[in-house]
């Protein structure tokens, strides 16, 4: 029985900074236009079978036409944060070098008419797609040519548009760069042939890129243009299976391998223990300089989350061939009572709430934490439930009940930006799945606001979550089995 009375709402702190993500390679189109030079993942569609139904990122959602009046919804929404990122090789089409004017009048007219709306931008400088010359010049993130190149650039952009940037991130999680485009190869580059090595060889340059960058931000621009920048890491929670030893310590390596990779060099000044003590020779090591370069190197935690895994130790098998999967020796389960989005990701809210406890707990961010990513994918069968989508609705209801648990709990969470804006080309899935708050039809690119979206508008308004207690009681944690 539904009863109305029966809704909790939810207080949020005043200035909470609520809005909605996207990343260039994903909206914006005009891949092979206006100057730009085609990226690392404009290679990888362009390889049969990589991509479901061979779609790419060639025209997405036209945003680099549309941008004015996708900047007016954002407006009619009221949201008070966008976040987007600069596509690289559009910027600079050899990689370095010579600016591309045509890019800097489209990034730049964003920002002015986002400003002039009264829309915070977020800036992602990296969110996966490096220029493919740069990858075939010297193998991309797998040179330590890498490092110069990417500060060059996050410096030019520092210059372009940092009178109108008060938030950078430098990378989008470089945990999906390493993991997925050098170990299972499902990402661009799509590399899976050495995984015992790759992957950690990518994330040594990616993190003292992002090093470099921050280094350049702070000595430079810093303090003429008074902003913040830090890094964004994706991390889902790991839950142990059992109370026993074998699965608490099986969570720690699953926290240790994919959060602490990246988190441990910037909040602790090295990679975890154990991850140095299990791949010895094949994970890189800091210098002391490096070291210092690393430690604080981020304004706030950018936290990208999606779902919960329950884990238990996983005895290493006989097979001798070292990966970055099978270093961590940790099996995934999932409760099969849980609800799935459309990318059979599982809806746990309770682990969004364990998780920011963590992250609280062990790495206390000075600037406190941006959740730069969270949503789900849904199906639309027909275009009206592609609009009525209840679904994501309580994902999001059960996901911000549970955030805002933390916070009640002295999580330092600043604010909370949905992923995703609308309907985009998801990576390896194409067209296929729908994150968006606003609904794209891809024939005739017409945006329609969804209920989710009108959530939104009332969360950005009011400050206030209405949930219904049987969302409540279905985001609490419940023991598997
Ligand atoms: C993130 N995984 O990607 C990205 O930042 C977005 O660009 C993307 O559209 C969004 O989440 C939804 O997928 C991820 O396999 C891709 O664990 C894959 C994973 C996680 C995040």
């Amino acid at each position: 029985l539904l009863n109305v009375r029966d809704d909790k709402v939810f207080t949020f702190p005043e200035n909470f900074l609520w809005g909605a993500a996207t990343a260039a390679y994903q909206i914006e189109g005009a891949a092979a236009k206006e100057g730009r030079s085609p990226s690392i993942w404009d290679a990888f569609c362009a390889v049969p079978g990589k991509i479901q139904n061979g779609d790419s990122g060639a025209t997405a959602c036209e945003h680099y036409y549309r941008y004015s009046d996708d900047v007016q919804l954002m407006k009619d929404l009221g949201l008070r944060a966008y976040r987007f990122s600069i596509s690289w090789s559009r910027l600079l089409p050899q990689g370095r070098g010579r600016l591309n004017p045509r890019a800097f009048d489209f990034y730049s007219s964003l920002l002015s008419e986002l400003c002039t709306s009264g829309i915070t931008p977020i800036v992602t400088l990296y969110h996966w797609d490096l220029p493919q010359c740069l990858e075939e010049e010297y193998g991309g993130w797998l040179s330590a040519k890498i490092i110069p190149d990417f500060e060059a650039f996050a410096s030019t952009c520092f210059q372009c548009f940092g009178t109108f940037v008060k938030h950078w991130i430098t990378l989008n999680e470089p945990w999906c760069c390493c993991a997925l485009g050098y170990g299972s190869g499902e990402h661009a580059p799509g590399k899976s042939s050495n995984a015992g090595q790759e992957p950690y060889l990518a994330a040594h340059h990616m993190l003292l890129a992002h090093g470099r960058a921050v280094k350049c931000y702070r000595d430079q621009y810093q303090a003429e243009q008074g902003g913040l920048i830090g890094l964004t890491l994706n991390m889902d929670w790991k839950e142990p299976m059992s109370a026993s030893e074998a699965d608490r310590q099986a969570q720690a390596r699953a926290l240790d391998w994919q959060l602490g990779w990246f988190a441990d060099p910037v909040y602790k000044g090295d990679y975890p223990e154990a991850m140095r003590a299990r791949c010895r020779d094949r994970l890189p090591s800091f210098s002391k300089e490096e070291q210092a370069l690393l430690l604080g190197s981020s304004d706030f935690f950018g936290l990208n989350h999606y779902s919960t895994d329950f884990v238990s130790g996983e005895e290493k098998g006989s097979e001798t061939t070292e990966n970055y999967f099978a270093d961590q020796g940790v099996k995934n389960t999932s409760d099969p009572r849980w609800l799935r989005t459309d990318m059979g990701w599982d809806v746990v809210p309770w682990g969004f709430e364990r998780l920011l406890n963590w992250i609280q707990k062990v790495y206390s961010p000075k600037g406190g934490i941006l959740v730069t990513e969270n949503g789900c994918a849904v199906r639309e069968t027909t275009e009206q439930d592609a609009i009525n989508d209840s679904f994501r609705i309580e994902y999001l209801q059960g996901y911000l009940s549970q955030m805002h648990k933390a916070m009640a709990n002295g999580v330092d969470v600043k604010g909370y930006l949905v992923w995703s804006f609308m309907d985009n080309f998801e990576w390896a899935f194409g067209y296929a799945k729908r994150f968006g708050i606003v609904r794209v039809d891809f024939e005739s690119q017409q945006r329609t606001v969804k209920d989710s979206g009108r959530l939104f508008r009332t969360l950005c308004k009011e400050n206030k979550l209405k949930v219904p207690s049987r969302v409540l009681a279905s985001a609490e944690f419940v023991p598997f089995n």
